[in-house]
């Protein structure tokens, strides 16, 4: 895969992996991931499958300790008429009435790729419950993969070439950062197609641009150009498309070098008033991490293991 953005000679392809909606890639010279949706015949809009695959990408990335940086991005040029995407959202072609209905093969379990089998070569570590029943009822399970990015202790960067619609609007949102190319077009469609992203796709898109913004992006689905988007607070810095991925490289050069543990303290610290009680047991869980790593509960533990009282009276109460 060439592009004119994409180096090959910059990433290697993650071995183990055997997806058909994805790619998915690790820096040759720094501790970043690139998970690229690639249908770019459909302006690289999601169906299930690639839903799972997303998750299953994701979460091999979160379990890679020298791994510090995650990119989300789009492949291209379409093969149709040259035009770039991120993602266009839920692949509208394959929407039933309670979802989005993974493929024939995939409901029946003849896909090679499917079900528990997809899991495991994936390395999620979680088997699919079963083959052919599984995958028989619709999805609607971007909304956990959003969960994902959220709650991955290191920063996920929405790389944008193109465009950035519905639930492709929505996932930029969720990024930690957005890096567009200066191709890059952002459109909210939900309510053309009668979708509504109710959570983070749009409160916390208000959080980023302001309320007034936010309601103009889904009433009146306006499309913004990327120089737009950056002085609406959306995308953090415009390059231009050939730039795009040699820019995010040099973001992630940058974000390496600094204290992993600072770093995640930090990303689940802008999180927490956004997610409520769940983004204060994401930082106390992190927070504990820390305690346990001190002599004093060292202390504790020992104490309990030897039998005896532990001597805390050698710790400081700190002020
Ligand atoms: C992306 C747009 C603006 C691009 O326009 P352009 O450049 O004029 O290209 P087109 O000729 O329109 O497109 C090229 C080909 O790609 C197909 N295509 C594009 N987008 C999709 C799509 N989303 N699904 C299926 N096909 C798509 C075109 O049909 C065309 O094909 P050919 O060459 O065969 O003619 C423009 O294409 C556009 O507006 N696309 C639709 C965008 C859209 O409405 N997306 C869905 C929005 N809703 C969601 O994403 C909701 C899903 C969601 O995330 C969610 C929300 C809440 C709760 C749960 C969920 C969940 O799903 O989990």
């Amino acid at each position: 895969m060439v592009s004119d953005i994409f180096d090959p000679d910059a990433w290697e392809p993650i071995a183990g992996f055997d997806f058909s909606d994805l790619t998915y890639h690790r820096a040759a010279d720094v501790g970043a991931v690139r998970i690229a949706f690639d249908r770019p015949e459909v302006r690289n809009a999601f169906r299930p499958e690639t839903v799972d695959e997303l998750s299953a990408a994701l979460d091999h990335a979160k379990r890679q300790t020298d791994v510090g940086c995650v990119f989300i991005t789009g492949n291209g040029p379409s093969p149709k008429d040259g035009g770039w995407a991120f993602c266009s959202g839920g692949d509208q072609r394959i929407r039933g009435d309670a979802g989005y209905e993974y493929s024939e093969d995939e409901r029946s379990g003849a896909s090679t790729a499917s079900g528990s089998e997809r899991d495991t070569r994936a390395g999620t570590g979680e088997s699919a419950a079963s083959g052919s029943g599984e995958h028989a009822a619709p999805r609607l399970h971007i909304l956990e993969v959003q969960r994902q990015i959220r709650h991955i202790p290191k920063p996920v960067v929405a790389v944008v070439p193109g465009w950035a619609v519905g639930g492709g609007h929505s996932l930029h949102v969720v990024c930690d950062m957005t890096l567009a190319g200066e191709k890059a077009k952002f459109l909210q469609t939900d309510p053309d197609v009668a979708s509504f992203d109710a959570g983070f796709g749009s409160a916390y898109l208000a959080h980023q641009v302001g309320h007034k913004k936010a309601r103009e992006v889904f009433f009146l689905g306006k499309t913004y150009s990327a120089e737009e988007a950056a002085d609406m607070g959306m995308v953090n810095e415009v390059v231009e498309h050939e730039r795009l991925e040699e820019r995010a490289l040099e973001w992630a050069d940058e974000m390496l070098g600094k204290s992993p543990t600072a770093m995640r303290m930090l990303k689940y610290a802008f999180n927490l008033d956004t997610d409520g009680l769940v983004g204060q047991q994401v930082f106390a869980g992190e927070a504990t991490r820390l305690g346990y790593m001190t002599d004093e509960a060292k202390e504790g533990r020992d104490a309990f293991n030897e039998g005896r009282e532990p001597e805390f009276e050698q710790f400081p109460w700190h002020y």
